[in-house]
């Protein structure tokens, strides 16, 4: 494992280190856990401090965002082109601080494997939940499991509801915790909720039990008494089929995806972009309220992996990142992109106001390319910042591999059961703007008294979006549900009714009910 300072570095799976740890040969997992505490406890204003470096995903607000909501004042890109190269160079940032810690020079990220037999069937790695370990002879608070806030973050937008200020001491917080506490009614709701679920080790095992439904998403759906399963656009399934997207344009993003599948004819030609099961983790380990489980998921809570305001200061966030960063080089490799990637210029997912409005220093309505700088990255050695293209081999350019995982294998068509209908159910014209942060759009096919669960596209969103006029169209969400996988007579037949469900944070929302905000929620279905 030992390697030197300037060989390339190997990211392993955190549980080929767990397994080290188990067998009796500690170091390896010690040391990640001294880099990890070490940059948590630098001085918050020390750039190389995981306050800072934490904090560039979301808030603390920087540039026109700062106080701005049709701006977004983090630095990550999400809904457009630049999501899988912008936080791929974002790892680098974090490895490199991780190496400044005396001790740890050769130290690297991990990646959470969540595909992997283990993570299906158990959910989050032991060492990114666990409360203590024990290091150099002392027990700590686990590095890995949480970040308590050593300066407070103040959200300016004055129109965030709730507001996304978090005081100095704040813990982060994940499923089926809340962390929202920006007023005091929000903090006596949180203090309440979250009274519920006071014993950590109850905290981890609903959390699991709650990621491992998401991985698997085993849907139950009853038909004349019995029960099918079927294995519809689980994680694990989204993982598998992200890496036969054909192009990166659609393959990086939600937005760009969703425009070519409104052009796919074919269920099983529609392409699923990595940003989507990357979502889907971020929902699972955060909390949302998504229909067609076996067991009533919690109200309530809001975790900080669950918006990206806040997802990048719990360090779960650069496991889970890596390994989608991971899964980013699986789908280069696989499909002959190692030392090219292009993007299909001007297409939607390509300007810095698609999907969540301009970062710091991106004017509006600019067109993203292989050359857009990934800000605020800077390359020590050109003293430029970094851009797309800087980092496409990630061997060459950054000096960086993956110790081998699942999805090795060259991907195939995923084969469900069932029927191979090739209809789409396409839901469009939902509105996100009076939705008050993310939430979960379900499809379902209603045949005589039985209803089938086609599918459920979490939208990660803010809390607040209100975007300047001129970019209206770009509020509008879309999802696409393959019938590709149900019987096709029953999904084919006249008597077929198709129903779409929205869940938000203030309840169930649709073109009749309101949710406890007044909100109503129309939208188009249609089969084709
Ligand atoms: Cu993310």
């Amino acid at each position: 494992m030992a390697k030197t300072t300037g060989a390339p570095r190997v990211r392993y799976s955190l549980t080929r280190l767990q397994e080290l740890y188990t067998k009796g040969d500690q170091a390896p997992l010690e040391k990640v856990m001294r880099a990890w505490k070490g940059i948590k406890e630098r001085d918050p204003n020390d750039p190389k401090s995981f306050f800072v470096l934490g904090g560039y995903h979301g808030e603390p607000f920087h540039g026109a965002g700062w106080g701005n909501n049709t701006y977004w004042g983090g630095y990550c890109n999400h809904g457009n082109v630049l999501f899988p190269t912008w936080h791929r160079v974002y790892l680098l940032k974090v490895e490199d601080a991780l190496r400044s810690i005396p001790g740890c020079e050769d130290v690297t990220l991990l990646y959470w494997d969540q595909t992997s037999e283990e993570s299906l069937k158990n959910g989050i790695p032991w060492a990114l939940t666990v409360e203590k370990f024990t290091l150099d002879g002392q027990e700590i608070d686990n590095p890995l499991r949480s970040f308590v806030f050593p300066k407070g973050i103040v959200d300016h937008i004055s129109a965030d509801d709730p507001n996304y200020s978090k005081p100095a001491g704040y813990e982060t917080a994940r499923y089926p915790l809340s962390g929202l506490v920006g007023s005091a009614a929000d903090k006596k709701a949180t203090d309440e909720h979250n009274a519920k679920y006071k014993d950590p080790r109850k905290q981890t095992a609903i959390l699991n039990q709650n990621v491992v439904r998401w991985l698997n998403c085993d849907v139950s759906v009853k038909h004349k008494g019995d029960t099918k399963r079927y294995f519809f656009q689980a994680i694990a399934n989204q993982y598998e089929t992200c890496l036969l997207a054909p192009n990166y344009t659609v393959f990086s993003n939600t937005t760009s995806a969703a425009e070519w599948n409104n052009g796919v004819t074919s269920g099983p030609d529609l392409v699923v972009p990595l940003e989507s099961p990357h979502n889907r983790v971020h929902l699972a380990v955060g909390g949302c309220e998504v229909p067609g489980y076996d067991a009533s998921p919690i109200q309530g809570a809001n975790g900080d992996m669950g918006e990206n305001d806040t997802a990048g200061l719990d360090p779960i966030f650069f496991f889970h990142h890596c390994n989608v960063d991971r899964v980013f080089w699986l789908w280069q490799k696989h499909n002959g992109f190692t030392d090219h990637l292009e993007i299909i210029p001007e297409y939607p997912g390509t300007n810095s106001v698609d999907a969540q409005g301009p970062t710091p220093g991106v004017p509006p309505n600019s067109w993203l390319t292989m050359e857009s700088p990934l800000t605020p990255f800077k390359n020590e050695r050109t003293g430029k910042i970094y851009t797309s293209n800087d980092c496409v081999h990630i061997e060459r350019q950054l000096g960086v591999t993956y110790a081998p995982g699942s999805l090795e294998e060259q991907p195939r068509k995923t084969l469900l059961q069932g029927g191979n209908s090739h209809k789409v159910v396409r839901v469009s014209r939902v509105n996100r703007a009076p939705v008050r942060g993310s939430f979960s759009i379900s499809a379902f096919a209603v045949v005589g008294d039985d209803r089938y669960h086609l599918g459920t596209e979490p939208v990660l969103s803010r809390w607040n979006v209100k975007y300047c006029a001129n970019c209206q169209t770009h509020l509008e969400v879309k999802a696409n549900f393959s019938l590709h996988g149900f019987a096709a007579a029953l999904i084919d037949g006249a008597k077929v009714q198709y129903e779409v469900e929205i869940h938000t944070r203030d309840g169930q929302a649709d073109a009749l009910k309101a949710n406890s905000r007044g909100v109503k929620m129309p939208a188009k279905i249609e089969v084709r």
